[in-house]
Parts: C-alpha cells; structure tokens; sequence
C-alpha cells in the first residue's frame, strides 16, 4: 500500500522526461518464434511507453545477461531448450545464483492444454504460463501489461525500501560521531550512496546565520574534495555554487535539475549552521528528491542530538530518544540491588518486536512513538517501580518486588497501545528473572543473561518467558559457552587445523584453507558451527577471527619453512569488515608479520546480519591491492548471490557444499554449476568446489571446466604436522 511509505514515489512518466522503454527478455531457441513474438509486440505499449525486447537462444545466453540488464521487467521463457529442464533451471539461476526476485517469469509452454502444475509454479517463484499456440495480440498484450505494471511497483518499492534502509543506517552510524567533522564525512559516504553511486560530488558547508559570508567547506569528496577547508569564495563558480548561495540566502533547501542542497540546521538551532550539498550529472528524479528530504529531515534531527550530547554531560545516563534512563544509569541501578540486602527483586526486560521493520516500512518516527507508548503502559501498569530504562533501540528493563507485576505488564501490553494518532497493536515479548537465583553473577552479566532469554522469548513467541530453573534452560548454556568461549580467547586456546585445496586434474596441493577448531580437556573439539554464529551475536567474533589470523600467519610462516609455498586462506565473518577497527587491526597484523600477503587469502563468510556487501567493497580492494586474495565462501548461498558480488572486489568464488552434493543426482544442481562456473569466467572468478566426496563429483567437476576444489575425498581439515605430511606428499 504506498500509502503507508512515508514518502511518494513518483511515477515513471514523472521521474524524467524522456520516454524510455520497458525491457523484456525472451528466452527460446526456435528462431521462428522469436520473430513473430517481435512481431506481436511491436505494437503492445504500457502506460504510453514502447516494449524494448531483448532475446537469448539459450538458457546460458539468458543468464549472461540478465545480470548485465538489472532492469528487465518481465521474462518470456521457454520451458524445453538445451535440455528438457533448461527452462526450470535458468528460474533458479535467476532467482538464486544471479539474485534478481523481482523480475517477473512468464512461462511458455509447448502443448496446448499443457499448464505448468501449480507447485512447479510456487517452487520456482513463476508468474505467469502462456500457451505457445494462443499467442494473440491481446492475450499476449494483457499478460505482458500486467506483469510490467507488478514488476514496476515492486521494484520502486525495493528502491524506496533500499533508500530507506540506508537513511536508516545513516542515522545510526551518524548518531555515533563525536564531532561535527566526523558527521559531516558520514554524511558524504550517506548521500553518495543514497544516489547509488560510491563517490559523489558533494561538498558539506558551515555558516553562521549572522555571517553567511564566513561559509566555508568542512569536508568535500569527488571533484570537489580538494576544497575541503577552504571558503565558500574560493569554490569556482558553478551551477553548484549557485544553488548554495540560493540556499543560504533563503534558508531553505534547493533541489535544481543536478544539484541539491539540503540545510541540516533547524530553525531553533544555534548561529552555527550546517547544509550539504551535491551535484549529479543527470537530472535528480522525483524519487530521489523525496529521499533526499526525508535524509535531510533525518540528519537534522541527528545533527540536533549531536550537539545535545556534546553539551550536556548528565545524557550519559539517559536516553535523549524518550527521555528516559539508559542502560548505564539501569546497570548502575542493577548492580546496587545485587549488592544489598535486598535483592530479592525480579528483572523484568521488555522488547517491542519488529521494530526495524515497523521503522523501515512507517518511519523511525512512528516507531519511536510506538516504543514511547510501550514505555507508557509500563509505567502505568507498575506504580512504585524504581525505574523503567530503555536499555537498547527497542527494549526496556525495570527492577519490582513482585513478580505478579511482570505479569500485569505483559498482560497489559496484549491491549492496544495508544499513542498520538490512534490505537496500535504491538508484539511484545519479555522475559522475567529472580534477581536472587543469580547470586555471584554481575550487573553486566545478569542483563546479557536476561538479554539472550530475550532471543529465546522471540524465537518461541513467547510473551512472558520465566527464567528460574537455571542449569536447564538452554539459554543459560548458552550464555556459559559464550563465557567459556570468552576465557578460551583469553587464553589463547583457540588453534586451527588446515584443510587442503587441490588442482582437481593433478590432485596436488593448490593451498590451504585454515579452520578454527576449540580443543576441549577430553580431547574432543567443539564444532564453529556452534561457537561461531555464537561469537558473531556476543561480541566475540573480531577477536576470534584476529586470533585466527594471527595463527594462520604463523602457519604460512612454519609450512614456507617446511619448503611448501602455497596460499593459506583464513576465514572473516563479513560483519567484521563493516567495522573500521578490525578492518585496521587486521591490515596491521598482516603488515607487521612480515609474511608474504600472496600467500594470504581472505575467505568473506556469511554472517547472521543481513549484509550489503558493496559497503565494503572499499576494504576488499584495498586488500587486493596489498597483494592477498579475496575469496567468497559459500557461494550460491543466502545473500552471496551474483546481484550482492558481481560488482564486488574479490578473486575467487567457493561453490557452496550444497550444489556440489546435488552434482550427481539431480540435473538442476548440475545445470546451475555448469552456469555459474560460465558466468565466473564471464565475470574473472576463479572458482573453488567446496565438499568434493566422490570420485564422481570430481570427474563431473573436471568435464564442466572447474579446476580447484577441497574435499573429503583429497583430505579432511588437518592439524598442522599431518597437513606438512600431506603437502609433502602431494606436492606439484
Ligand atoms: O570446519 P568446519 O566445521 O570446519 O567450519 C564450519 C563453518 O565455520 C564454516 O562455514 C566456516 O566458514 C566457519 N569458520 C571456520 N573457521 C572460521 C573462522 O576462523 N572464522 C569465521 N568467521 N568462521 C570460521
Ligand atoms: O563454509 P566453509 O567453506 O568455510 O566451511 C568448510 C566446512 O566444510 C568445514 O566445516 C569443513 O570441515 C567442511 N568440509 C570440508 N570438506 C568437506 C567435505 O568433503 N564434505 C563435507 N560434508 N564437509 C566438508
Ligand atoms: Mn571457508
């Protein structure tokens, strides 16, 4: 419902002025019916915009290019082309490797009367099915004007919820800078991103109200970057320059043909001033404008808190956002009723489900207003408390003497919430624990407790979950694992074993691939399966993929002294690299080695956050550049599809276990290989096949053009004097 957007989108005639045209791709190898399928649209127009066709005579062909045409709308395929199931295939290639869910598939079918069944449709995410023989001009015409008009609503849906997402981002990881400088070049990366491009011209500008003549530029990127620090005056004159100048003069923001410039201060706001403004060598589409006021209207209120917080010591212990205590001021609140006499209370932790979503979809705004009117009920429902803290985005946390309280609360919290403009059912989910069955435990530890009983509470739905039975909760194990894991790391006890990587031809060693093992007193191992996806939500996991580089470096130091020379890759939870102190931490540790970064090779994991790998494409090239190899593991996978990487710095893609299981007992797992490791080449990958078992899944493999691989069937991950044996064993 584009009602419920905080912003309008625009339609497509209003965007620019141009009339382009819509873009559809028919997939079929009878050249005959191409023809007359040209034919038959040339006269189909959509909303007063032509039919722009593309063709592909094969499967391969089609999927080259769709990843080259990102703004196909709707595609015609043919069910039996290269092989009985390159048609079904291709959908899965689209849909999985190539990453593309919303282009619309219309299916065409040879035999009359032949409709694809209705789960072959919902498998593969189909569309539509269209009869090769009932191929009239208005048939053809209403199905091809339905699905552009669906493709083209949920793309400009995508888009606004991606211009969305990152005005979101912005706002968290501007509302992190300590000073304005530093926001300001937060600012930069933002916008240019908000526009789709990795750099912009931008230029962010400081005034005074009584002195618009001081203006000068604080930080500025593209081709303007070398202004940075200089005065408005010294700016060439431009169309840019211009527009400020409107903008200062008017004190509003300025959106002409290229240029926008957007005032971040507010009127109430002190004489330092603040706008930014850019310059984009198309015309800015209605779309983007609105963006980029929603961006403005969003950065001020950052720029606003940013002051607030630089001035006001006490916002240390209190959240700006409702005005109530924070988790420090809760923490300290904790940890004085774990001290006395009276601890004999119940921590009640409280978290407003969905509140990302509620953000993305109604704006930050509502949702804020939504989480406020959750506090509200609290404090309603519980007279006499000492305190309600919000103690992260979307939950709370407060201390009663009696546990019929929490139960009040979470009953209380099934009713509609009312905030300003009306009623609203929430989901709440909560978690209450008896202060005193967790003696010995400290503040921090109680509420990282109660913290992970909040995941379960959630994962369950549940709205009250009680935490009293303390050794059997499974939470509580977990919670002991992260602590065992934490002093494992202290101690260094963390080692890796080195799985081999081989030239499927030779069988001879290729590299190593270095895997973290957790060694325990009997001998056994504890599996990353369990630790990591543990490490990466406490907190863990930079130190633990450190602590592993830091092994893997010395492993290419004992192997190079053993005479084996080979890469060694060590694995990088994606999340990681989003984070500026380890991306440093870890170029250092390499730098300062000394080792060889040829023979290192980063391999990007997923992680459990949803990430948007072009953020970092920055970090991966300059990785590249110091001479490591960039490698992306499990490819085919979650979000490592080719949308997330084709524009992505990186050297090499691991087929992931699954595809190369499925390699000689289904023809779509084979036919998807044999596409990806085409596209790969179309795209300078070299390919690594992960889980290779069977001397099967090698030769099928070797016959589709893949070189490298690792596996069972050459060697298990190995400690390090059995992985030297082996190498030597196998040398080339
Ligand atoms: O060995 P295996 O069970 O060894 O590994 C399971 C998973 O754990 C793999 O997906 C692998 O990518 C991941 N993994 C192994 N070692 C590391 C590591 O050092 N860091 C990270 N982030 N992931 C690892
Ligand atoms: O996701 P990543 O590629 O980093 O993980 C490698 C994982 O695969 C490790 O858990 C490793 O132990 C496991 N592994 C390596 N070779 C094989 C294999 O041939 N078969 C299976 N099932 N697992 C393998
Ligand atoms: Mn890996």
């Amino acid at each position: 419902m584009p009602d419920e957007i905080p912003f309008s989108y625009a339609p497509a005639s209003q965007a620019s002025s141009e009339v382009s045209s819509w873009k559809i791709l028919s997939v079929e190898d009878d050249a005959n019916y191409r023809s007359s399928l040209a034919l038959a649209l040339e006269t189909v127009e959509v909303e007063g915009r032509p039919i722009q066709l593309l063709c592909a005579k094969s499967a391969f062909e089609a999927a080259k290019l769709i990843p080259e045409h990102p703004d196909i709308g709707v595609i015609l395929l043919d069910v039996v082309m290269e092989s009985d199931h390159a048609g079904l295939s291709l959908v899965r290639t689209i849909r999985e490797v190539i990453g593309n869910s919303l282009v619309r598939i219309v299916l065409l079918t040879g035999q009359p009367g032949m409709a694809p069944r209705l789960d072959v449709m919902k498998e593969y995410d189909i569309d539509d099915y269209l009869n090769k023989s009932d191929l009239t001009h208005d048939h053809l015409s209403a199905i091809i004007t339905a699905n552009i008009r669906s493709w083209d609503r949920s793309s400009q849906l995508e888009r606004a919820k991606q211009g969305l997402q990152i005005i979101t981002e912005a706002s968290r990881t501007v509302s992190q800078a300590r000073d304005v400088k530093a926001f300001a070049q937060e600012v930069l990366g933002h916008l240019a991103r908000l526009l789709g491009a990795e750099r912009g011209d931008i230029v962010c500008v400081q005034y005074a109200t009584d002195n618009v003549e001081s203006a000068t530029v604080l930080v500025a990127s593209g081709k303007y970057e070398a202004y940075a620090q200089s005065t408005l005056d010294q700016l060439p004159g431009c169309a840019l320059k211009t527009a400020i100048q409107d903008s200062l003069s008017s004190h509003c923001n300025v959106f002409d043909q290229g240029c926008a410039v957007m005032n971040f201060s507010r009127e109430d706001s002190a004489n330092d001033r603040y706008l930014a403004a850019l310059k984009t060598t198309r015309p800015l589409s209605a779309q983007e404008v609105n963006l980029l006021e929603v961006f403005c209207e969003n950065m001020s209120t950052c720029l606003t808190n940013l002051k607030l917080s630089n001035q006001l010591h006490f916002l240390a212990y209190r959240d700006p956002e409702l005005d109530l205590p924070n988790r420090n001021h809760f923490l300290r609140t904790l940890s004085h009723v774990l001290r006395s006499r009276h601890k004999n209370k119940h921590l009640l932790v409280i978290e407003l489900g969905e509140f990302n979503e509620i953000g993305f979809h109604l704006g930050d705004q509502f949702a804020l207003q939504l989480l406020a009117g959750v506090a509200n009920v609290i404090r309603q429902t519980v007279t006499g408390i000492d305190e309600c803290a919000r103690i992260d985005r979307s939950s709370f946390a407060l201390l009663t003497e009696e546990h019929s309280c929490c139960t009040q609360v979470a009953d209380a919290l099934k009713r509609p919430v009312q905030i300003d403009g009306g009623v609203y059912r929430v989901v709440t989910y909560a978690v209450c624990l008896p202060t005193q069955a967790f003696e010995g435990e400290s503040s921090a530890q109680l509420l990282s407790i109660a913290e992970i009983a909040i995941e379960q509470a959630r994962e369950n739905r549940t709205d009250l979950l009680e935490v009293s039975e303390m050794e059997q909760t499974p939470i509580l194990q977990r919670y002991h694992l992260l602590t065992r894991l934490r002093r494992a790391l202290d101690n260094g006890e963390l080692t890796i074993f080195l799985q081999p990587k081989v030239h499927l031809e030779s069988g001879t060693l290729a590299g190593f691939e270095a895997l973290v093992r957790w060694p325990q007193p009997d001998g056994t191992f504890i599996p990353p399966d369990q630790f990591i996806p543990l490490a990466e939500r406490g907190g863990l996991i930079s130190e633990l993929d450190l602590q592993v580089l830091q092994a893997t470096l010395a492993a290419v130091v004992r192997v190079k002294s053993e005479g084996i020379e080979v890469p060694i890759s060590f694995n990088t939870s994606a999340m990681n690299l989003f984070r500026t102190e380890h991306f440093e931490a870890m170029v250092n540790m390499i730098t300062s080695s000394g080792v060889d970064p040829r023979l290192l090779e980063l391999e990007l994991t997923e992680s459990e956050a949803a990430t948007e790998y072009t953020q970092i494409s920055c970090e991966l090239r300059q990785l590249l550049d110091m001479g490591l190899g960039v490698s992306i593991d499990d490819f085919g996978t979650g979000y490592s599809s080719l949308a997330h990487i084709t524009n992505l710095a990186a050297t090499v893609l691991k087929i992931d276990q699954s595809f190369v299981a499925g390699i000689g007992e289904s023809t779509d797992a084979y036919h998807i290989i044999e596409l990806i490791l085409r596209l790969t080449d179309h795209f300078e990958f070299n390919v690594v096949a992960e889980g290779i078992e069977s001397e099967t899944q090698r030769q099928l493999l070797q016959r589709l053009g893949c070189h490298l691989g690792q596996g069972y069937l050459f060697a298990p991950p190995l400690p390090m004097d059995a992985a030297i044996k082996w190498a030597h064993a196998h040398q080339s």
